[in-house]
């Protein structure tokens, strides 16, 4: 579809308005929320990802495109959370220690909230004392842990560490996500499972409470 070439290169560029407007005609179009936000939006920051990795694309710019990213995503998170499903449970989610990618976790958790689970969203930066205070007060049943950066994800273990020292790690569920992690560092660090992706991280939250 020529539009949704045309939303890569308008994310890329960082155009908020064009994004916007582009989600807006996908919807009108017939397409479902979630393929308009995976094949419009998530697949358009791949190509941005791959060239900031590459030197191509710099902070500035990229900071642009997940702004536009952004903004594509407020317009699809009422559509997603409109299901009406029964409630799950209830998850506080936040990016680790040092950690600012805030896109992922946002992700994940409209698509939780759209599954039916309550989302207390605890931002981005989180130290082990925030993580720890918040699924406390919250009685969460499932505690989310978002790191995209190699040199944060390790602070995942302090946390689960930390939890273990207070005896409180087998009363919740801990899931891990972002985009440098994998099963066998989920397993490692002492985590319930590691998620993929928003979609994974719903179908392993259904499967824990179950
Ligand atoms: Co950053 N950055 N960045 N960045 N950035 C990456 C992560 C990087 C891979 C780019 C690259 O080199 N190719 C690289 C990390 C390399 C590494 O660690 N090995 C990198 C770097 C180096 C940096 C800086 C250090 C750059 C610098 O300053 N020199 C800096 C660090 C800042 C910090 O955090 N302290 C930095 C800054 C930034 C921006 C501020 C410019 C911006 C963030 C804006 C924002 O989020 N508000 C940014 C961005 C946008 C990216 C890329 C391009 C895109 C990330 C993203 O939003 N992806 C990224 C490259 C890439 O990942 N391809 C990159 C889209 C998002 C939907 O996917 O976050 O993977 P993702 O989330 C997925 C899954 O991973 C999973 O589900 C999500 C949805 O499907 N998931 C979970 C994520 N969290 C989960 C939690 C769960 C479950 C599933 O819990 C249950």
């Amino acid at each position: 579809e020529d539009l949704v070439l045309q939303m890569h290169d308008d994310l890329y560029d960082g155009l908020k308005e064009e994004i916007e407007e582009g989600v807006n005609i996908l919807l009108e179009r017939g397409w479902e929320p979630y393929r308009v936000l995976t094949e419009a939006l998530v697949a358009g920051m791949t190509i941005v990802g791959r060239d900031f990795r590459d030197g191509i694309l710099f902070v500035p710019e990229v900071l642009l495109a997940a702004g536009a990213m952004k903004a594509g995503m407020a317009i699809l998170k009422p559509l997603l959370a409109e299901t009406g499903a029964p409630r799950m449970g209830k998850m506080v989610i936040g990016t680790v220690k040092g950690d600012i990618h805030d896109i992922g976790k946002n992700l994940v958790s409209m698509m939780m909230e759209g599954a039916g689970f309550e989302v207390v969203d605890i931002g981005i930066n989180n130290a082990v004392e925030k993580y720890i205070e918040a699924i406390k007060a919250e009685q969460a049943d499932i505690l989310g842990m978002s790191a995209l950066l190699t040199t944060t994800m390790p602070y995942m273990k302090v946390v689960i560490d930390t939890m273990k020292a207070e005896g409180i790690r087998d009363d919740y569920i801990v899931l891990v996500g972002g985009a440098p992690l994998n099963e066998e560092f989920g397993k490692a660090i002492g985590a319930d499972a590691y998620c993929r992706d928003a979609a994974v991280a719903v179908e392993t939250a259904k499967e824990f409470v179950q």
